[in-house]
């Protein structure tokens, strides 16, 4: 209607044709989907999945000050978690330095099979649920169309001024404190204008009317008439022209240019997209004189690389995170920002709390509404970043999902600008629950990851804080892809110098030559990792069977970038079968400790040459209450396990390791008792270093 359409799809021309091609193209194979797809100009944002809506839309009002978001809710769709959590977005917008979110509940009534929780609630306890929530509601009632248009129409123009009165008072002023923005419920029928009832069931006003009211129209001819009656019933014959081309008067009433719907830039967001400006992440290096004898916070020099990205992109960068940036050892940020909040604030705030109404880290505990925020944000043109528990990272399996379908389908359309990608830090790992225990350990979201498009995923395990640095400013560069990066926060050893970890990160996959014997010849044994505690448990492995056996050959192979494991046929990271085998050889057993569940490596490495000697080590959710060098003992992924792993596969150990396997045995039962008894690890575990 407004145009936008058929310039983006000319064969979807503003006459009879075009209307048929796009009619019959609609939710049709081969065609277009029945929702707000990404083939669909104007849409940032779906929808078949419920819930996002609200988180989505104040996302995309950040840092957009003029911009009114309307966001259409369901009265289904809020009875989601995701969407019942997100109307508390007004606390996070700043009426200043932000856009305003317009939420417009449609109350229709019903679901797909039921009625609707809060249309059988009495007006006065949802007028008392959306005030409690700080809105202002405005209701829109009825069913008669012609005063129905008027009642929204007003209602819209009201509720435009109070945001622009809101937004003045608070610009004049400086003042930003949190105002009663306002809400509309719009209560109408469901299916409202269908055919009231049909074959004796309520149609109009009722759940039968949902998506697809006349099923069997091909073979009932009065469903048929039903449904011609219905079309003819909005007299199309007065909308358009004989061509088929929608009539002057109403074509008019569109504005034009980038105010039409279908061409609003911030909907393709790369079009408004600027870069960032980085700091250079050399200069956060983690500098220390001999690889392995030094721990550090992996995450907490990035957070100061962060802190500076920040500094620099203070209009498009936000950092979002469910309560956790500080725990997540990323609080250098509090130096330049804060934390949003426009709450009441009492005096011990002052004291930690890091809490400002400028504030550009958003916390809010609710995963869902973080990631709903990030996306808005990013799909429409800034970028962003999210930190999280590894665990509860599964709470947003679904979202991020969602995001990679439509990044997948945006790489098709040549019209869509690229936007930056969605950075993803899973955090407080599995190995290091020390007193959270088992509710804290779920290394899965990964194998959640590799379900998704090759184009659009990749999974990085930096195993040091240099590591760390280089993975986050690649991601931070990176455009179109949902970047996840898996790293602890607390101390670990630190292995490679910024020079070695840009290498060695470049390459995705390496072998570390102090950890190797195997130089010039053909090794015994390679030992993988992936992550920064199977990193430090296989180099122990390797330290104790270098002790032990001088003469046996071990190659260290560290896996950073996940996909490179991957065939270069499946995935564009993947390692070619050459160079794969190069690596890991055709024929010598492979212990491959991996951070994650053992399977996902299978899963990547099944069409490789020596995957039948790829044995891989990894959770296999035996948690609990553990010292880290327990838990991993308990999971097999500790030194000893990787030690006795290797005697069992190379053919010269089988008769010779026998007194070692008894030592290694012995020591994970020593290992074991000290900590249950002294509640800590042993400290030789604890302080153990790279020996050699
Ligand atoms: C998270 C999620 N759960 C279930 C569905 C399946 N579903 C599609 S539409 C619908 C009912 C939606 O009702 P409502 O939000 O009131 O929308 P409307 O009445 O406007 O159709 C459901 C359950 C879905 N799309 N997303
Ligand atoms: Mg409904």
């Amino acid at each position: 209607m407004e145009g936008s359409y058929s310039e983006i799809y000319p064969e979807k021309s503003q006459d009879l044709q075009g209307l048929q091609r796009f009619f019959k193209e609609f939710s049709f194979p081969g065609g277009i989907g029945s929702h707000c797809t990404p083939e669909t100009p104007g849409s940032i944002h779906e929808g078949g999945e419920l819930g996002y809506v609200l988180s989505h839309a104040c996302g995309a009002a950040f840092d957009n000050p003029d911009l009114i978001v309307a966001a259409v809710v369901g009265d289904g769709e809020s009875e989601t978690g995701p969407l019942a959590t997100s109307w508390h977005i007004n606390k996070f917008l700043n009426p200043i330095r932000d856009g305003a979110v317009l939420p417009i509940l449609n109350l229709n009534g019903y679901k797909i099979n039921n009625p609707t929780l809060l249309a059988r609630v009495s007006h006065q306890e949802l007028e008392d649920l959306f005030k409690g929530y700080g809105y202002t509601p405005y209701f829109v009632e009825g069913s008669d169309p012609e005063s129905m248009h008027q009642a929204m129409a007003a209602t819209l123009d009201e509720c435009m001024q109070r945001i622009r009165s809101i937004q003045r008072e608070a610009r004049e002023s400086g003042v930003a404190s949190r105002p009663r923005w306002p809400m509309i419920v719009l209560r109408t029928p469901k299916g409202w204008t269908s055919p009231v009832e049909v074959d004796g069931h309520r149609l109009e006003g009722f759940w039968r009317s949902h998506q697809v009211p006349l099923a069997s129209v091909r073979k009932n001819t009065a469903h048929l008439k039903f449904l011609e009656d219905w079309m003819r019933s909005y007299k199309p014959e007065e909308l358009f022209d004989a061509n088929g081309t929608l009539v002057a008067e109403l074509r008019e009433m569109a504005p034009s240019g980038n105010r039409r719907m279908g061409a609003n830039p911030h909907a393709n967001g790369g079009l408004l997209k600027k870069s960032l400006r980085l700091p250079d992440f050399r200069e956060y290096e983690v500098k220390f004189d001999q690889p392995g004898q030094t721990e550090a916070d992996n995450t907490r020099p990035m957070g100061a690389f962060l802190r500076d990205v920040m500094k620099s992109n203070m209009q498009s960068f936000r950092v979002f995170g469910p309560d956790e940036t500080t725990s997540n050892r990323l609080d250098a940020l509090y130096e330049v920002t804060k934390k949003f909040w426009i709450e009441e604030s009492f005096p011990e705030d002052a004291d930690g709390g890091e809490l400002a109404s400028d504030g550009r880290v958003m916390e809010m505990l609710s995963e869902h509404t973080m990631e709903g925020m990030l996306e808005g944000y990013l799909l429409t043109g800034r970028h962003g970043f999210l930190s999280t528990y590894e665990a509860f990272a599964h709470v947003i399996d679904s979202m991020f999902n969602q995001h990679a379908k439509w990044l997948s389908i945006c790489n098709l359309l040549p019209w869509r600008q690229n936007v930056a990608s969605l950075n993803l830090l899973i955090t407080s790992t599995v190995w290091r629950q020390d007193h959270n225990g088992f509710t804290h350990q779920d290394p899965g979201f990964l194998d959640v990851v590799v379900n998704k498009r090759a184009e659009v995923t990749r999974i990085y395990l930096p195993p040091d804080a240099n590591c760390l640095l280089s993975v986050a400013d690649h991601c931070l560069r990176s455009e179109n892809y949902i970047n996840v990066i898996v790293s602890d926060k607390q101390p670990h050893l630190q292995y490679l110098t910024m020079e070695q970890a840009i290498t060695h990160c470049s390459r995705g996959v390496s072998i570390w030559g102090p950890a190797s014997n195997d130089q010039g010849q053909e090794p015994d044994v390679v030992m993988a990792c992936a992550g920064d505690i199977p990193t430090q448990e296989a180099l122990a492995a390797t330290a104790l069977l270098r002790n032990e056996f001088p003469d046996l050959k071990i190659r260290f192979v560290n896996v950073v970038d996940l996909f490179k494991l991957q065939s270069d046929r499946e995935h564009p990271h993947g390692l070619s079968d050459r160079d794969f085998d190069g690596l890991f050889t055709t024929d010598k057993p492979i212990v491959f400790n991996f951070h994650g569940y053992p399977w996902l490596i299978h899963r990547l490495a099944y069409t490789r040459t020596n995957h039948r000697n790829l044995h891989v080590r990894g959770y296999k959710e035996r948690g609990n209450i553990n010292t880290p060098m327990e838990l991993a003992i308990n999971n097999e992924i500790d030194r000893f396990t990787l030690a006795i792993d290797v005697i069992d596969r190379v053919p010269k150990l089988k008769a010779t390791g026998a007194h070692a396997k008894e030592k290694f045995r012995n020591e994970q039962i020593a290992c074991r008792r000290y900590a249950h008894e002294v509640g800590i690890d042993r400290p030789d575990i604890v302080d153990w270093r790279w020996p050699f």
